[in-house]
């Protein structure tokens, strides 16, 4: 059987929010994840409109398309153009388990939530040509899958084609977190088993490796099992982290050891009451700034995430948000707006409230106030957003923050870093188009790390240097 797999594009390369750094990080792994229960015979073929158009001239048997929230638009389309050629069309992921009557419309057969047990069953029924319209996961496991078919990534078009997940979900319920709603009717959390997590990090090529993990920190005997396998492994990761995760006695000690560089961690708002009332109370009296000074003492940097919007925000939280990253010597920052995704508790009531505006999904991708701030106009929320980037990535203030890193060459590290990242963006955009990154990289990584004293770099120069860019990504 003749199958294809499309990931569709986030934000359309037209579109003055396209950029293709953003995009052409991370292979599509869900679909390869899926692709993986295919029998050798099938032919597969994975397309990542992120990084390839779309080419819609074949007529495979079976299409299988993932839908974001941004992606939703274009999905649909694609579906439609397929089913009107006769093919069978498979939409599944967040989006669809939100809205499944909107994506039925579109498709022979929907998937709602992860889609391991419900993936195997419709096969089965495709060839018994039994199929059902609606599937819903139930069984929540990672043991015994099949292998994720990263054969099948076009792997030179990604800065970070190593990336991973060994665990579903999150165990807390933060108000704004899609995970409750796609996770329903089963468990919200769980892992892979401790060895396969080290067999598939030990078939991974390179060094560096991206955990996206909604938590990967979460579990504590499960990951600290994973690390002590990593030790010795030679590799640099980067993952997404809580403030109680860092702080946490002996975990980052052990993360950094086995190779921890940067980490994404969710501090949301500097404004303590939007905390409580967002509902993520594993933030609620944490200390921030210990557990900044001790991932600066690790020589782990960090993305810090912040969420404007809230219904304690005020015009003042941008500055405030700015000055108080500034003055802690945080290396990168995401900003976003709050964004009420259907089936969400923060959804249901903003909409309760009669505060949501706009129900275009394309306007859903965190920069677009699409609901009625308590304590400003939405204006002024976007506004306000998009000069807090500014203010952020300025020069004079990454002059700022790299004063405060702990000593010169940590300075310079964080200046070369950002300005790198930041302020080079254009560069970045143009090499990404020549192909040239393959020969780029390597020689930033260098400049990145190669002087730091845990960088495994320093002073083996017989471990190959690796091909990926080492930063705090957003996501
Ligand atoms: C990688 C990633 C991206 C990549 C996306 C491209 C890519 N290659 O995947 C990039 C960096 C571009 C990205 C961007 C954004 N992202 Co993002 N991203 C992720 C991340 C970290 C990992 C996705 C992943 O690979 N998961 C692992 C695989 C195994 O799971 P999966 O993809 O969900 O697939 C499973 C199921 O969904 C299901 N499934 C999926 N499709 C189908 C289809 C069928 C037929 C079936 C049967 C099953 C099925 O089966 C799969 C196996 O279980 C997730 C967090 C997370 N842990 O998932 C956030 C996440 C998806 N992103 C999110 C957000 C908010 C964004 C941004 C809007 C944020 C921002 N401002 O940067 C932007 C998008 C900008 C825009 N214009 O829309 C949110 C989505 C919230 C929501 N309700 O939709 C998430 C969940 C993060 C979070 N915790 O809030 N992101």
């Amino acid at each position: 059987m003749k199958v294809k797999m499309i990931l569709p594009a986030l934000t359309e390369a037209k579109s003055p929010y396209w950029r293709p750094i953003k995009y052409h990080l991370f292979p599509p792994l869900g679909l390869a994840t899926l692709a993986g229960y295919f029998s050798p015979d099938d032919e597969i073929e994975i397309q990542d409109e992120h990084v390839e158009e779309i080419d819609t001239s074949d007529r495979p048997d079976l299409v299988v398309i993932q839908v974001y929230i941004t992606n939703a638009r274009r999905a649909y389309e694609l579906a439609d153009a397929y089913r009107r050629k006769g093919c069978f069309v498979c939409l599944g992921g967040l989006h669809v388990t939100s809205l499944p009557e909107e994506a039925l419309a579109h498709a022979d057969a929907v998937f709602l939530g992860p889609g391991e047990d419900t993936w195997s069953k419709f096969l089965l029924d495709f060839k018994r040509k039994e199929t059902q319209p609606i599937y819903q996961s139930k069984t929540r496991t990672l043991c015994n899958l099949p292998k994720i078919r990263r054969d099948l990534f076009k792997r030179h078009h990604y800065l970070v084609p190593n990336s991973l997940v060994i665990s579903r979900g999150c165990p807390h319920h933060c108000d704004f977190c899609y995970k409750d709603a796609f996770f329903k009717g089963g468990r919200s959390f769980y892992t892979q088993p401790v060895e396969d997590v080290l067999c598939e990090i030990d078939s991974l090529p390179g060094k560096h490796l991206y955990f996206l993990d909604d938590h990967l920190f979460a579990k504590p005997d499960f990951i600290t099992q994973v690390f002590a396998g990593m030790q010795g492994m030679q590799r640099v990761w980067q993952a997404a982290g809580t403030v109680a995760s860092i702080l946490q006695p002996g975990l980052m000690e052990q993360a950094a050891a086995c190779g921890l560089r940067s980490l994404f961690i969710g501090f949301e708002s500097v404004d303590i009451r939007n905390i409580s009332s967002c509902n993520k109370m594993h933030n609620l009296n944490q200390d921030y700034i210990v557990a900044i000074r001790k991932l600066r003492d690790l020589g782990v940097m960090i993305n810090a995430s912040f969420v404007f919007g809230m219904d304690h925000d005020d015009p003042s939280i941008f500055a405030r948000t700015v000055d108080w990253a500034l003055e802690n010597g945080i290396q990168t920052a995401t900003f976003h707006i709050l964004t009420p995704y259907p089936g969400t508790a923060l959804h249901q009531r903003l909409a309760t409230e009669g505060r949501i505006t706009d129900l275009d999904w394309n306007h859903y991708d965190t920069r677009h106030a699409v609901f009625q701030p308590m304590q400003m106009s939405a204006r002024q929320l976007e506004e306000g957003y998009w000069q807090a980037y500014r203010d952020f990535y300025r020069f004079s203030s990454i002059w700022q923050s790299a004063g405060i890193q702990g000593n010169t060459l940590d300075s310079l590290r964080h200046l070369a870093y950002v300005c790198g990242w930041k302020k080079m963006e254009p560069l970045w955009d143009w090499m990404i188009r020549m192909g040239a990154l393959p020969i780029l990289l390597p020689l930033l990584e260098t400049v990145l790390y190669g002087h730091h004293p845990q960088s495994p770099l320093v002073g083996n120069p017989t471990i190959p240097v690796n091909h990926e860019l080492l930063k705090p990504l957003d996501v």
